[in-house]
């Protein structure tokens, strides 16, 4: 493979000169290889790829100097020289690769640059998986066990590079090292490290500035507060779900029981429990405004659902009486109490709707229903409420996708809900959605609510799929509503959702018996 990077590897390809030619070459082309970066470190300031002030980096710290590379799409000079340079630097010294995969979004085209020039082999790693289809992580041809190396532009943490290198050992392939532009020096290349990974900069933070100070574009203080930035902020991993807890094995064919081993949180293991046991993964939506009404229901269906589902803010006769006969019949009936509640808010004041108000939803619901939308701090705002209870066994489930018509929740913000769902998989215990692709570990629950007796929809966005549908596309725990509330014989439907579900999960996990 190597021997094909002739193109781009010119400068360097001295070896077979006699030794003390090869050493004067060598340093010449050094000298040369040295003045060509210092001109790259020089065009980059000049097109604002590299910004001093005061930004809010994606790991959350302040920091005076800012890499925006995804400029040099629009100088295609600097680009093709930047990508350059950096497989001149590095490409005499790497382990043995097949193929080249560039960290989406900003190295694709540095990688598709080498890739080109160097004739080798290019992968892409999707940032969020087709819902339909093959649903690759990798795009490109490839074997298992063949070799990548990865390119990246920016290193800080070295999270996107993990996120990158997870993907392709997940499809089977081998990754020792990973080449960037530059490396910022807050601690990626150790955090690379403790995963195996090497990697090599083609210039660091503090070279960037010593280059940017001898042109004349920076002054001594502004030098002064990078390095002592750097000095200040080793950053840690902090969104990386590491390679050993995204399971190998499919959830989609592993029983509930076996589930209950993969997942963190004592409340999700219950609950494969309680389906296991009762054999039902059916979860009624009582969307009922009378409470007398509800418990009637609860008690005439609760020996076949697993979990009950409700909205306590519709209720108009609440009263605390109403919550302990309902937590009496969950214990009589052994299923769940799911909170819809959808929280949405900031930390601080999901804490507080959480616990306090007349519901006080925390002293009652096994589990609660959480919009992303606000970040990491509404999962630590609702944990921070469980503190103060005796009671620690709750939960949540994350809505990462809508069964609504027209709902806005994009692909990205699909995968960083999903993200946020891995990363706090202690307190969440699953995912709300309607594609299986969604929840790639088999400790975390899809509930998929939208479900009928046949497919169809309401006169208010509603859309519903048949409970053989929404088991086939991952669903876990499908939420059925009026298609039980509305029917004239309750029981009698009740009994067909349990057993049409239960059928289709048996028959996902042993698709040939
Ligand atoms: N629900 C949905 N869709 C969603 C989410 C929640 O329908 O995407 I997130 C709730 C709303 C209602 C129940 O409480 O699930 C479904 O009731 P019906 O089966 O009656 O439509």
């Amino acid at each position: 493979m190597l021997s094909k990077l002739c193109k781009l590897c010119a400068p360097v390809q001295l070896l077979r000169l006699p030794y003390y030619l090869h050493s004067k070459l060598q340093s010449i082309t050094m000298d040369s290889f040295n003045q060509r970066l210092k001109s790259l470190i020089v065009k980059l300031h000049e097109i604002n790829a590299l910004k001093f002030g005061n930004f809010k980096m994606k790991v959350g710290i302040n920091s005076p100097v800012y890499f925006d590379l995804r400029v040099i799409v629009s100088y295609p000079k600097v680009m093709g020289s930047l990508s350059r340079l950096l497989w001149e630097f590095s490409n005499s010294s790497l382990d043995p690769f097949d193929h080249i995969c560039g960290v989406p979004y900003t190295a694709l085209p540095i990688a598709s640059i080498i890739s080109v020039e160097a004739d080798v082999p290019m992968l892409i790693r999707r940032k969020e998986t087709k819902d339909y289809g093959t649903r690759k992580l990798i795009e490109g041809k490839f074997e298992e066990g063949d070799r990548c190396l990865i390119i990246e532009d920016v290193v800080t943490s070295g999270s996107s590079i993990l996120e990158t290198f997870r993907d392709l050992k997940t499809e089977g392939l081998s990754v020792t090292e990973a080449i960037v532009v530059v490396d910022r020096e807050q601690g990626g290349i150790q955090n690379l490290a403790s995963h195996g990974l090497k990697m090599r900069s083609l210039c660091t933070l503090t070279q960037i500035m010593n280059t940017l100070l001898e042109k004349g574009k920076v002054d001594q203080n502004t030098v002064d507060q990078v390095k002592n930035y750097i000095s200040l902020t080793q950053i840690p991993l902090k969104d990386y779900v590491p390679l050993k807890e995204v399971s190998k094995r499919n959830r989609l064919s592993m029983s509930f029981m076996d589930r209950a081993q993969e997942t963190k949180s004592l409340v999700a293991a219950k609950l494969f429990r309680i389906m296991a046991e009762k054999r039902t993964n059916l979860c009624l939506s009582m969307d009922t405004t009378n409470s007398m009404e509800l418990l009637e229901l609860a008690s005439k269906v609760g020996a076949h659902i697993c979990l009950l589902k409700i909205h306590i803010d519709i209720i108009k006769d609440f009263s605390k009486d109403f919550i302990t006969n309902l937590v009496a019949l969950a214990k009589e009936y052994n299923f769940l109490i799911l909170e819809d509640r959808k929280f949405a808010d900031i930390g601080h004041v999901v804490k507080l709707q959480y616990s306090q108000g007349v519901h006080e939803i925390s002293s009652w619901a096994d589990l609660v229903t959480v919009h992303p939308i606000p970040g990491p701090g509404i999962i630590s705002g609702l944990k921070a409420a469980l503190e103060e209870l005796s009671q620690q066994d709750r939960g949540c489930f994350i809505v990462v996708e809508m069964s609504s018509q027209g709902n806005l929740n994009s692909a990205d913000y699909k995968t960083a809900a999903v993200k946020l769902a891995m990363t706090h998989s202690d307190f969440v215990v699953g995912i709300v959605c309607q594609s299986s692709s969604l929840v790639p570990d088999p400790g975390l629950i899809q509930l998929t609510p939208g479900v009928k007796l046949d497919k169809g929809s309401d006169t208010l966005g509603q859309q519903y799929n048949s409970p053989e549908h929404v088991v086939l596309n991952g669903a876990d725990v499908a939420v059925v509503g009026r298609g039980i509330t509305e029917a004239q014989d309750i029981i009698g439907t009740v009994k067909e959702f349990q057993t049409r579900l239960w059928e289709a999960y048996e028959k996902r996990i042993s698709p040939n018996e």
